[in-house]
């Protein structure tokens, strides 16, 4: 049967694009070598997928920052601020990362992954106009790279692959009146001319990425959606209309009819496109794309696949072509398992990165061939989900989901400063160059391990002393410095999860991550995992409180690929147990402070708002299983950051965490957090962030004692109040993190002091 693929990792195998684009931003490498480098990968990727055996090789997903930077350049839809640097990198990265007095654009998830897109500026004050300049970049850089594949495997095998106007238009700030219609309306001459050009360099046809489509707010955009394809259809290029990470839902009938459209490709491994199918079927002439190999998982499927092949075919009739796919692009897996020489065999063996996924998709397809007859299976990957949520339930003692006392109860008892207004850190402190290389040295095996310790431990000893002598924190950490990533460093220390060398997924820009693989039931290797670091650092604090830092359960599993036989919701069971030995062992170790992180718990939640309260339940359910181990005595602290927080399902999680204190990320959001926790009656310990870290400019003290006054003029109590930045200082310079943090404390004393001759 036909093959596509829908977009391939970007990094390349020794992540060179990582490598380039950083030496570009340092100005070590010249615009060409950057884009040569781009170039390069890609024209690996196509290979990789022609050498495979693919059909029709989806081409031009790989980029420099991502789908949404690339499609506001082509369109020349720049806010005004960055239009006025010079065209080309320089303005395309300025609205990526900022230059000194040009802030950034907004950066958000996306759609349910651990990949940050731009969020671009239309309409108002600050937006781009519409409509676009008649001078705009255009489409020519994605016809070039068209026709690079095109002479390397043939014109009829390329297909290109667009972000679709609609999901575009709906994932942009919009403001000044500009609606998603009207923007659509604005762009739509732009695509006409695009497909009219990739028509002329002769492609069969054309990808519009539209997972729009299966958010809550899909079924509202039809008109949006009917006019839009109504004028792409005259550039007559048949549309490969490609949604992914769930179901149609009541946008199936409409969304499979678009004009112009020849193709429909749908996530049969999320959600239930099956059954709107088997509800609504198949309208005739349009081909069906079967997302049947999961682009989101690392598993190697192969029967399951074919099973669900059998099932979308059976289900669709005989009449429908069906071409197989991935369900959705593999930039979401690692490259290659291949590089992977550490891995346990028997979990290895179950595998499959991107390539071996492309193998697989073929083999899938191949074996389907002219095996339309075939009875529709039963066997549905999900079947074999255990669905241990009422197991679990019940077999959890419900009072292991409470904490021994009631919060107004239990807060007296906990570490507080006098007069309030108690000033701390999130918990990381910058990794220097130094601190890299000594990591480094470590796992190549270069440095032996009691000199690694001793040398590790020395630093921990010198951020503690930085924080209470030079800068004068209230509640200290230990800086983790001897971690990697907040999941990482973790799951190293499980049982029932594997650690990759390689397998890096783009998460940020250049930066990566390496998501760890459940495999197994989960419960610490290492026990305890936190204690020794946490007690050399309170050793050097003396009476002064350093915080115990754990990542929490939700977030582990949202930034790891979860096993597919058990629920989420037993994983993150299980590893709440996990969190909760580790704080009973802070505890007993003498810690007064526990910070359990929470950043993805909104991040994970489904497209499908009406399917958000379910998830949240247990998200909430895995932290108190987590921390209501703590003694009334134990301060519970928690962190989120760069999340919506307007939702109320998602504020009143907030609440039910039943965390002592709550610290979130407020400044780079405009206070955002704060106004909508105060709103919603928040009740707790807060400890909004007042300067964002992510600034490469010291806060001044001035405006750090405004924003805390600002909290103080809600009515908040002092004593209820804490002084702290927005996020982790880890990637921050050691410089900038010391001297804002000098800021913040100094704010915070002269609060202190003005709220007491108040009083
Ligand atoms: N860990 C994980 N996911 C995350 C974050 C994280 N997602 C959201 C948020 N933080 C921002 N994302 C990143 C991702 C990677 C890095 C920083 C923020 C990063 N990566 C290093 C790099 O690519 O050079 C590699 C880190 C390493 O050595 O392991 O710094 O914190 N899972
Ligand atoms: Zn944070």
């Amino acid at each position: 049967a036909l093959t596509t693929t829908l977009g391939y990792p970007c990094m390349g195998g020794r992540r060179e694009l990582k490598t380039a684009l950083e030496a570009h931003w340092r100005g070590d490498l010249p615009a060409e070598g950057l884009t040569a480098v781009l170039d390069e990968v890609e024209a690996a990727n196509v290979a990789a997928a022609a050498a495979a055996g693919v059909s029709l090789v989806g081409v031009g997903d790989a980029t420099l920052w991502g789908p949404f930077a690339d499609t506001t350049t082509r369109l020349g839809l720049e806010a005004p601020r960055h239009r006025a640097l010079p065209a080309g990198l320089d303005r395309y990265f300025a609205a990526a990362r900022g230059v000194p007095g040009v802030a950034a654009l907004d950066m958000s998830k996306w759609l349910n992954t651990n990949f940050h897109v731009l969020v671009p500026e239309i309409g108002g004050e600050g937006g781009a106009t519409l409509p676009p300049p008649a001078d705009a970049p255009g489409w020519a850089d994605l016809v070039a790279r068209v026709r690079t594949a095109q002479s390397a495997i043939g014109a009829s095998r390329v297909v290109p692959v667009l972000l679709g106007p609609v999901t575009y238009a709906a994932g942009c700030a919009l403001s000044g009146g500009v609606t998603v219609a009207s923007l659509v309306e604005a762009i739509t001459p732009s695509y006409v001319a695009a497909l009219r050009a990739l028509d002329a360099a002769g492609v069969p046809e054309v990808q519009l990425h539209e997972p729009a489509l299966v958010t809550s707010d899909g079924p509202a955009l039809r008109p949006v959606y009917e006019a839009a394809f109504a004028a792409l259809a005259k550039a007559e290029l048949p549309i490969h209309l490609v949604t992914y990470f769930d179901d149609l839902g009541d946008a199936f009938p409409w969304a499979v009819r678009l004009p112009g459209v020849s193709a429909v490709g749908l996530d049969f491994t999320r959600g239930d496109n099956l059954g709107l199918l088997r509800t609504h079927g198949w309208p005739a002439g349009v081909r069906l794309g079967a997302g049947v190999v999961d682009g989101r998982s690392v598993w190697a499927e192969e029967t399951e696949s074919a099973a669900l092949l059998d099932a979308v075919r059976a289900t669709a009739g005989a009449g429908v072509v069906v071409c197989v796919q991935p369900s959705c692009s593999l930039a979401h897996v690692p490259l290659n398992l291949e590089a992977e020489t550490a891995l346990p065999p028997a979990v290895k063996a179950r595998l499959a990165f991107a390539k071996q996924k492309l193998d697989l998709l073929v083999r899938v397809a191949g074996d389907a061939v002219g095996d339309t007859t075939s009875a529709a299976s039963t066997a549905t990957p999900g079947a074999a989900v255990v669905d241990a949520s009422a197991a679990i339930t019940s077999a959890i003692d419900k009072a292991l989901f409470e904490r021994a006392e009631p919060f107004e109860e239990r807060r007296p008892k906990q570490f507080s400063v006098p007069g309030g207004l108690g000033t701390m850190s999130i918990g990381s402190f910058p990794q220097t160059p130094a601190i890299r290389r000594l990591r480094a040295l470590f796992k190549a095996g270069k440095l032996p391990a009691d000199e690694y310790t001793a040398a590790m431990d020395a630093a921990t000893v010198e951020c503690v002393r930085l924080q209470k002598e030079t800068i004068g924190l209230d509640v200290l950490v230990h800086g983790e410095l001897e971690r990697t990533d907040m999941v990482e460093f973790f799951a190293d220390k499980m049982n029932g999860v594997a650690v990759t060398k390689a397998g890096w997924v783009r998460s940020v820009g250049s930066l990566c991550v390496r998501p760890p693989i459940i495999h197994d039931d989960l419960s610490r290797r290492q026990v305890p995992m936190t204690v020794r670091e946490w007690a050399v650092a309170q050793a050097a604090a003396g009476d002064t409180p350093v915080k115990g830092m754990l990542t929490g359960p939700t977030t582990i599993l949202n930034w790891s690929f979860p096993r597919k036989d058990l629920s989420r919701e037993a994983q993150a069971m299980q590893l709440a147990a996990v969190v909760r030995g580790e704080v009973a062992d802070l505890e007993a170790a003498g810690a007064r402070i526990i910070q359990v992180d929470e950043p993805a718990l909104r991040e994970g939640l489904p497209l499908k708002r009406s399917a958000w309260a379910a998830d949240v339940e247990w998200a909430v359910r895995a932290f108190r299983l987590s921390t209501t181990v703590a003694a009334p005595s134990t301060q519970i602290v928690t962190h989120f950051c760069y999340s919506d927080f307007s939702d109320p399902d998602v504020l009143a999680a907030m609440n039910a965490l039943d965390a002592d204190v709550l610290t979130v990320e407020n400044t780079r959001s405009g206070g955002e957090a704060f106004r909508a926790l105060a709103a919603a009656g928040y009740s707790r310990d807060l400890a909004p962030g007042v300067f964002d870290i992510h600034s490469e400019v010291v806060p001044k003290e001035a405006e750090v004692a405004e924003r805390v006054q600002a909290f103080l003029a809600k009515g908040l109590e002092p004593t209820r109040l804490w002084v702290v930045p927005d996020c982790g200082q880890k990637t921050a310079s050691p410089d900038l993190c010391t001297s804002s943090l000098k800021a913040m404390v100094e704010a915070a004393g002269a609060a202190r002091s003005a709220s007491k001759v108040k009083a």
